[in-house]
C-alpha cells in the first residue's frame, strides 16, 4: 500500500487530495499544526480514514518526526499562508511559512529518505505583473505580493533540491482553483456566500475591491488530480495547471447573482479599502504541457463551478438557520 503525507490537509486542496488518494488505496497521513480551536470542517468526513500527525512547517524536527511516523512514498506540501491580502500585514510570517517552510520540508526529506517523491504547491501569483500572455512554465516571474515572492522562493528551492540532490521534486504552478470548501476570505467564496445570504434575506450588501482583475479559475477537485499525476511520472518536472480561460471579478459576480435571479448592481458596493497595494491584473494559463505529458484536462467549467458554490452555500446556510 502506498503512503502519502499531506501538509495543509485541513485546507481546501488538502481535503480533496486526501479523498483522491484514499480512493486510490493510499494510506493517508496529514500534518496538522496546533491551533487553539482546530477547524476540521473540510476533513470531518475523512477523520476515520486518515491519520493526523502534529507538526508545523516552521519546525524542522516536527517534519522529520512526521516522516519517521508516516514513512511516506510521496509528500504533498500544500501548507502555506495562502491569503494574498494578509501577506502584506504578515509579510515576514508569510515568508517563514510559505518560503522557508518549503526548505524545511525538503531538508527533512534529504535527511531522512531522499527517495520520497515531493510535490510543491506553487502558484500563478508568481507571474504577477505578467511578462507573457498566456503564461507557461518558462514565463519569467514578476511577483506582486509578499505571498507571491515567498512562492517564487518555494518554487526555486524545489528546483534547486532536484538539481542539487537528485530529489524527485515537482513544482505545480497552479492557477486559482475554487470549490465549496474554499476559505471565506477568497473572492469566489466571499461572493457565493454573500449571494446565498442575500437571496435568503440575511445580508443586504456585498463589499468588494477591484472588479476588473482577471483570473483563470478552475475547480479544486480537478486540480488535485494533476498533483498526483506529477508524482507518478518517470521524471520530476514542473507544470502549469490552468483552464486556459480568464474571467474578471465582475463576470464572477454576474454569474453568481444571476444564478439566483438577482441583479448584482443592486447589491455590490466597491470599497477602496479592499484594493491591494499592488494588484495582479490578469492571469491566464496555458496547460498544454500538462495535457500532453500528464494527460490532464480540467473537467468543470467556470459557470458550473460558481453555480456549484452558490448551491452549496445556499444549502449550508439553510441548514444552519433552519430555513426551507
Ligand atoms: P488553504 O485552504 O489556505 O490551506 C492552507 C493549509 O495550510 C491549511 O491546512 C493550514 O492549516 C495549513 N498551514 C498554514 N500554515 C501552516 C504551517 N506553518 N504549518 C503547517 N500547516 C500550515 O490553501 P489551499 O487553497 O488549499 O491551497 C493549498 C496550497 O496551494 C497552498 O500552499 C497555496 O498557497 C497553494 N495554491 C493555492 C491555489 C488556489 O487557488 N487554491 C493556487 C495556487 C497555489 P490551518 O487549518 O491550521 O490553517
Ligand atoms: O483574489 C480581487 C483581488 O483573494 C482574486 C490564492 O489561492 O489564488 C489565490 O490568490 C482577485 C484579486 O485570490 C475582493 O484583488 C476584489 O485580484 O480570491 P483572491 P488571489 O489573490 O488570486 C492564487 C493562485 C494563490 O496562489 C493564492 O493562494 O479578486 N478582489 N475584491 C477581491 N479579493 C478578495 N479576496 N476579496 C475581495 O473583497
Amino acid at each position: 500500500m502506498k503512503k502519502a503525507l499531506i501538509t495543509g490537509i485541513t485546507g481546501q486542496d488538502g481535503s480533496y487530495l486526501a479523498e483522491l488518494l484514499l480512493s486510490k488505496g493510499y494510506k493517508v497521513f496529514g500534518l496538522k499544526r496546533r491551533t487553539a480551536t482546530p477547524s476540521f470542517e473540510n476533513i470531518s468526513h475523512l477523520l476515520d480514514n486518515i491519520e493526523l500527525i502534529s507538526g508545523d512547517l516552521l519546525d524542522l524536527a516536527s517534519l522529520i518526526e512526521a516522516i519517521r511516523i508516516s514513512q511516506p512514498d510521496e509528500i504533498y506540501n500544500l501548507a502555506a499562508q495562502s491569503f494574498v491580502t494578509d501577506s502584506w500585514s504578515q509579510s515576514a510570517y508569510t515568508g517563514h511559512a510559505s518560503a522557508l517552510g518549503v526548505t524545511n520540508m525538503l531538508e527533512a526529506i534529504r535527511i531522512t529518505n531522499p527517495n520520497i517523491r515531493f510535490y510543491q504547491a506553487s502558484s500563478s501569483e508568481m507571474f504577477g505583473k505578467v511578462l507573457e500572455i498566456p503564461q507557461i512554465e518558462t514565463t519569467p516571474f514578476y511577483p506582486r505580493s509578499p505571498y507571491a515572492v515567498s512562492k517564487v522562493y518555494g518554487h526555486w528551492i524545489t528546483v534547486n533540491y532536484r538539481e542539487s540532490y537528485g530529489l524527485f521534486a515537482c513544482s505545480g504552478i497552479l492557477f486559482n482553483h475554487e470549490s465549496p470548501r474554499r476559505g471565506y476570505d477568497f473572492v469566489t467564496r466571499k461572493v457565493t456566500d454573500a449571494v446565498a445570504k442575500i437571496k435568503l434575506g440575511l445580508q443586504k450588501e456585498l463589499f468588494l475591491g477591484n472588479l476588473d482583475a482577471k483570473r483563470d479559475w478552475g475547480y479544486a477537485g480537478d486540480y488535485v488530480k494533476a498533483m498526483w499525476l506529477m508524482l507518478q511520472q518517470n521524471k520530476p518536472d514542473d507544470f502549469v495547471i490552468a483552464t486556459g480561460e480568464t474571467r474578471s471579478v465582475k463576470e464572477l459576480v454576474e454569474v453568481a447573482f444571476s444564478h439566483v435571479g438577482l441583479d448584482w448592481t443592486k447589491y455590490v458596493v466597491q470599497d477602496p479599502k479592499l484594493m491591494r497595494p499592488a494588484e495582479v491584473d490578469l492571469l491566464l494559463g496555458n496547460p498544454k504541457k500538462a495535457e500532453e505529458k500528464l494527460g490532464w484536462k480540467p473537467e468543470v467549467s467556470f459557470d458550473e463551478l460558481i453555480k456549484m458554490m452558490v448551491e452549496s452555500d445556499l444549502e449550508k446556510i439553510k441548514a444552519k438557520k433552519y430555513i426551507k
